[in-house]
């Protein structure tokens, strides 16, 4: 059974008088047979006891395929304000890793990337019987050294930018113009790197200090290949109504020099804002987040654990736009589970 059907029922003591044409038809029927896109489970945690978990994050956990590749899967968390929410997104997984792949084709004549393959037919034998919940929102991706630094562009004053500018007229050692107002677009795009600090927080840093932890050849490249990607992307991503104010790449090394990994340029790793409503001198809407965070907000949750669930119509509001951004940026609709 692919589809769900959807009684409308309509109560015998209804006035028929005051009710829509549309309505009256269904009132006639008395039934009608509605088919529906049955969205997948969501998916909070993934057990896969017989793997080995290299890596786990707030969205994403990475397994061990064999001793060349990972297995990348990304969930339907949701992060806001630092923590994890005790409910997920319907769909928000499939979104970051088919937004992933959509910019991994659409930039691989300026950069490699770590994708080996996400046709799970594909995948190594040990990872097939999992098949049904990787579909759609894991990655076989080349297992490599990764570079201990964020490599984050800016293009618009937001965030610990904002904060950094405020306090300091700079950001990560560049000095910007003065007067500038919070979400402004800035002269050009800035490559600002930041190091995981021990509090799991981020810390930026100076590029100086990325030559101390990287070299300077090594900061070269990952900084020049970062303000490409970013230019290519932010300006294509205009064109479909959307300004990627900033964003974060990671990069690794292989046997075939430098590629990019991660996921990139999701609603995750960037701050996607609707182009129609940006005015700077404020805060921006997020593109993917706002109705999470008005709810928070409206609840007034203290931000500390425990992390609150979300009503179903805040899930199914912010699902909703996680799709949307995959269908404006890449024109097509998300492929089904
Ligand atoms: C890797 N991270 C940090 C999960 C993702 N291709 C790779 N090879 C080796 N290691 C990694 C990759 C990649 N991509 C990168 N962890 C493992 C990103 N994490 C953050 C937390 O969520």
């Amino acid at each position: 059974m692919n589809h769900l059907n959807v009684l409308f029922l309509i109560h015998s003591s209804t006035c028929v008088d005051k009710i829509s044409p549309l309505v009256r038809i269904v009132f006639e029927l008395n039934e009608l047979t509605v088919t529906t896109k049955p969205s997948d489970p969501i998916l909070l945690r993934t057990d896969f006891p017989d793997l080995e978990l290299h890596a786990s994050g707030k969205v994403r956990d990475v397994y061990r395929a064999d001793s060349e590749r990972l297995l990348f899967v990304a969930t339907d968390r949701i992060s806001a304000f630092d923590y994890v929410l005790a409910s997920g997104i319907p769909e928000k997984g499939r979104v970051l890793t088919q937004l992933s792949l959509f910019w991994f084709d659409f930039l691989k004549d300026i950069v490699p990337n770590h994708l080996v393959t996400a046709n799970v037919e594909q995948y190594p034998e040990p990872l097939k019987k999992y098949a049904a919940e990787l579909r759609g929102r894991s990655m076989l991706v080349i297992r490599a050294n990764m570079y201990p630094v964020e490599c984050v562009v800016r293009g618009y004053l937001s965030g610990s930018g904002w904060k950094e500018y405020q306090q300091t007229g700079a950001v990560c050692g560049i000095t910007l113009p003065k007067g500038m107002r919070e979400s402004e677009k800035l002269p050009e795009p800035i490559f600002t790197p930041a190091t995981k600090a021990a509090s799991g927080h981020d810390e930026n840093i100076s590029f100086d200090e990325m030559v101390k932890h990287v070299g300077t050849v090594d900061s070269e490249t990952l900084r020049k290949l970062s303000l490409s990607i970013y230019q290519k992307a932010a300006d294509y991503a205009l064109t479909k109504g959307i300004i990627i104010a900033d964003t974060k790449f990671e990069f690794g090394q292989t046997a075939n020099g430098v590629v990019l990994a991660d996921e990139v340029l999701t609603p995750d790793s960037s701050r996607f804002w609707p182009a129609d409503s940006y005015s700077p001198g404020r805060a921006q809407l997020s593109y993917d987040k706002q109705y999470v965070r008005d709810y928070l907000e409206e609840i007034h949750w203290e931000k500390k654990p425990p992390a609150p669930a979300l009503p179903d119509q805040v899930q199914q509001n912010t699902s909703a736009k996680y799709v949307e951004a995959y269908r404006l940026l890449t024109g097509r609709e998300l492929p089904r589970g």
